[in-house]
């Protein structure tokens, strides 16, 4: 599969009857420190023709952002010309890509400002997030919209400390999620940046992690991607080698592939093209 091809031009422009973005909020807890009850937000994407379709159901993305971001990162972010919604809409006027929701939450909350800065504190936020994914998160997303609520429809995906969360989701959620997206960043399970310092110890203690939840036999699906100028290239590229080694793709039932696109930088636009080219392949 060719997955080096560019973002069309036009799709970042919009277009005249897109998909629209709705806010949630819902209660949650400080699943990493006191489980504390705070309030979280998060922003939801539905397709064109959502509203039209009363009978269609739809496959879900999760989409989580990197360190020091939000939940509006993806859509309204810096690179405001470049926004994901167009090119979403765009793949699915043309028929790229079947109609799906796409949620793009937070790992942060109201009183974590601190952890904006702080990498470490924003590895703990990430570690923990599997919890309010699983408890709260995911069950309103079930509940609110119409979708096909099983593991084989559901994607988690990331950029950056949002590919360390997606692969904390993987390690604790494997049985209600099949399809997983991490864009330049690598398991912490370790430590910071484990996939470079310990690549074989990181993919041994994942497979216990997913061994000691149970989740051993089942299958997955998994793109990592990023780019060979991204800064986190030598940690996730290491880490997915090791991963290899040791025997995580089996070619059939349990795939783990890795891209790394040429010059490809630790920033938004680069994710965009990642996004576009494996998103029609994940599900
Ligand atoms: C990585 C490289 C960089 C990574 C995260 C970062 C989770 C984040 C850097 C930052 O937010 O400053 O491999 O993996």
């Amino acid at each position: 599969m060719d997955y080096t091809r560019r973002v069309p031009k036009e799709y970042y422009e919009p277009i005249s009857d897109g998909g629209r973005v709705e806010e949630i909020t819902y209660p949650s807890k400080v699943y990493c420190a006191d489980s504390a009850e705070v309030t979280k937000r998060a922003l939801v994407y539905l397709p064109k023709g959502y509203d039209d379709n009363a009978e269609e159901a739809y496959r879900v993305l999760y989409l989580m952002h990197g360190g020091g971001g939000n939940e509006e990162e993806f859509l309204y972010g810096q690179e405001k010309k470049r926004e994901l919604l167009y090119i979403l809409d765009h793949m699915i006027e043309d028929g790229v890509l079947k109609p799906l929701i796409v949620v793009f939450p937070s790992f942060y909350y109201s009183d974590s400002q601190s952890a904006l800065h702080d990498i470490k504190e924003a590895g703990l936020l990430t570690k923990f997030y599997h919890n309010e994914f699983r408890n709260d998160l995911m069950p309103l997303i079930d509940s609110k919209y119409r979708t096909i609520a099983d593991r084989e429809h559901r994607a988690f995906g990331g950029f950056s400390m949002g590919a360390e969360t997606t692969w904390e989701v993987m390690l604790n959620c494997l049985d209600i999620v099949k399809h997983y997206m991490p864009l330049s960043g690598d398991c912490w399970i370790v430590e910071q940046k484990g996939g470079a310092t310990f690549p074989e110890k990181t993919s041994q203690l994942m497979r216990e992690a997913v061994k000691d939840e149970g989740f051993g036999d089942m299958s997955y699906n998994v793109f990592a991607f990023t780019g060979d100028k991204d800064i986190a290239f030598p940690a996730l590229s290491a880490q997915i080698k090791a991963m290899l080694a040791d025997g995580w793709d089996n070619g059939s039932d349990k795939r783990l592939r890795f891209g790394s696109w040429e010059e490809g930088v630790h920033w938004y636009p680069y994710i965009y093209e990642y996004i576009y080219n494996i998103l029609p392949d994940v599900f």
